[in-house]
């Protein structure tokens, strides 16, 4: 079984957090903190050198240590992590999902209280006696009330950036089933939703009960919920520790395209095209397009569209938010091609993984022509922002690493906190000496009687001549966080007039702006930066979600300000400096 570092450093916190609420002692719980770190920063692969025998090298990793993570990498399984979670009450874990909720407070709340599900978490939330435990003030059970609230509106919903890559996996896996013909992923994951609900993937074949054999067999697979002729439904636990449901469906090469624009959907689009249909006096459904008892289309996706005299929309537009209206449909959207350059992304200066010159031969090595470096200004503590002396410096370390490294261009700029009066983190002479300034809100998101909203405070970064771009414009963090309460239309309008661009933040946390804001931003004439937020160079691989976000917006090139060539890119960001509009 190949295990990624990350879902090892799962384990580990997971294993830290439950003896955290069963109230073992700090050594203990601070040692296995201590490993899921080192594991989650490691640049080599765990089980590499589990294989090399090497682990015990890494600090802080005992032999006991070592011999936990042989035993979940040759059994998929730790004896102690069982155990914990058989001695506490089944739900207990469960409430370390709600944000406000650590395991302190868990144990807290189950030791006083007799807490053990969010059912019982909710009632003492409501009859008030949660809030008069020690050290839980009416902030802290506010919060977490929000919490639970945001954790039974996110629904079990898995995000984009976790189940996309383990569905690409196992239709990779399903390809190569013997009798599989051609195999595809539909439904939300095909449509490049932001959170998935189950994984559809269809294939075609004649065999189903065998293929579904197999299928159900896959060595992912942790439960299997149904096993048929043509359609199989198992789950599979993610790297956040939910278990994710996937379907497969096998049907016949005659029907492959009826039963993918189907399942493709969206049930909206769908219902949308059936009245289209119905109009035409024809029969649609996932075996065909009819007319009486003869077969129009079938086999091909795009024959059944053609039948009803549509263009084949992009799946990304199929929610019935206007793409059968055939200039949306034509649409040339943005692909992940036409990038050339990544423009916001953290180095070790702040709080990144990885140095100035390893962020820019990332870039390089994935053909870009440029990169920016913006790391966090001097407010962002947590973030280990920097003071405008470190900036300076920080500045100068920049173009110092441009002289060096040839082939791509990086640029000095920063992510610039909007501090809580609206003002910018750092004064104009210092955001002037960056090439680009990004602009983001990242403290006071909550509205408060007296202060300036967020949208205010966005509005005067907009207005600010030397911001370039406001970041992650909505501050949300799909499934933990709701955005800030943002008036988007007002933010548009004003970043079109200034000559401000608006971020496409692609990291699958945050998409933001998201999908119909990005749809109204460029209706508006607003022009976006799509944008990984990197802390690391594998964090550029995230550009892939913002490109389907991006898509989902319906996004051209043409709004998009990293697609241009570095010279053109450079003119766009002196213009509003030089004195726009006026
Ligand atoms: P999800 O899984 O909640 O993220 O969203 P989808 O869109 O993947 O929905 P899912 O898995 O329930 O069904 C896959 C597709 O099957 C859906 O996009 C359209 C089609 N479908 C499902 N139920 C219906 C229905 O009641 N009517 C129509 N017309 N199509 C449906
Ligand atoms: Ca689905
Ligand atoms: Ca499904
Ligand atoms: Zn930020």
């Amino acid at each position: 079984m190949s295990m990624s570092n990350a879902e090892l450093a799962r384990i580990f916190d997971r294993i830290a957090d439950l003896l955290e609420i069963s109230g073992q002692d700090r050594f203990r719980i601070n040692s296995y903190r201590r490993v899921a770190r080192t594991i989650n920063d490691l640049t080599e692969d765990a089980a590499e050198l589990a294989q090399q025998r090497r682990l015990a090298e890494l600090p802080g990793v005992g032999k006991g240590t070592v011999a936990k993570i042989e035993e979940y990498l040759s059994s998929g399984k730790i004896a102690l992590l069982e155990e914990l979670e058989a001695k506490l009450p089944p739900g207990l874990p469960d409430l370390l999902r709600i944000p406000g909720m650590g395991p302190k407070t868990v144990a807290l709340a189950h030791n006083e209280l007799g807490v053990a599900s969010i059912d019982d978490l909710k009632a003492a939330v409501d009859d008030g006696r949660l809030a008069e435990l020690p050290g839980l003030g009416k902030k802290s059970v506010e919060k977490i009330a929000a919490g639970i609230e945001f954790l039974a509106a996110s629904g079990g919903r898995t995000r984009l950036g976790v189940a996309l890559p383990i569905a690409e996996d196992l239709l990779e896996q399903v390809r190569e089933i013997d009798g599989v013909q051609a195999a595809s992923l539909a439904g939300s994951i095909r449509r490049g939703a932001e959170t998935i609900g189950d994984v559809d993937i269809l294939c075609q074949g004649e065999n189903g009960k065998t293929i579904i054999q197999h299928f159900v067999n896959f060595p992912q697979v942790t439960r299997v919920l149904a096993s048929g002729e043509t359609k199989g439904s198992v789950t599979v636990v993610t790297r956040d520790g939910n278990e994710l449901q996937i379907d497969l469906r096998v049907v016949p090469a005659g029907s492959f395209g009826a039963a993918l624009q189907y399942f493709t959907g969206s049930k909206e689009h769908n219902v949308r095209l059936r009245e289209l249909a119905v109009k035409k006096k024809l029969r649609l459904n996932e075996y065909g397009l009819f007319n009486g008892e003869t077969v129009l289309a079938g086999a091909r996706e795009e024959d059944i569209y053609a039948g009803l005299g549509l263009p084949c929309p992009p799946p990304e537009l199929r929610e019935d938010r206007g793409e059968f209206d055939p200039e949306l449909a034509r649409r040339k959207l943005l692909t992940l091609d036409d990038l050339r350059g990544d423009l916001h992304v953290h180095t070790v200066a702040s709080d990144g993984a990885d140095t100035i010159e390893e962020m820019a031969g990332a870039a390089r090595r994935r053909g870009y022509k440029y990169i920016a470096i913006c790391d966090h200004s001097k407010s962002s503590t947590i973030a280990n922002g920097l003071s405008i002396a470190r900036q300076l410096q920080h500045l100068k370390d920049v173009r110092a690493a441009n002289r060096r490294v040839k082939g791509v261009e990086i640029l000095a700029g920063t992510e610039c906190d909007i501090l809580p009066d609206g003002s910018l983190d750092y004064p104009d002479e210092v955001l002037a000496q960056c090439d680009f300034v990004v602009a983001s809100i990242h403290s006071g998101m909550r509205t408060r009687q007296g202060k300036p909203t967020p949208t205010e405070r966005t509005l005067a970064a907009i207005a600010n001549p030397q911001v370039t771009a406001i970041g992650h414009p909505t501050g949300r963090m799909i499934n933990e966080r709701p955005p800030m309460d943002i008036d988007i239309a007002r933010i548009a309008e004003a970043a079109a007039a200034n000559h401000t661009a608006l971020e496409l933040n692609a990291s699958w946390q945050r998409l933001d702006l998201k999908d119909t804001h990005l749809r109204q931003a460029v209706d508006a004439g607003v022009k976006l930066i799509i944008v990984t937020d990197a802390h690391s160079t594998a964090g550029l691989d995230q550009m892939r979600y913002g490109v389907l976000t991006a898509r989902r917006g319906g996004v051209t090139p043409a709004d998009v300000l990293n697609t241009r060539p570095l010279a053109a890119l450079k003119k766009w960001f002196a213009k509003k400096r030089d004195g726009w509009p006026g």
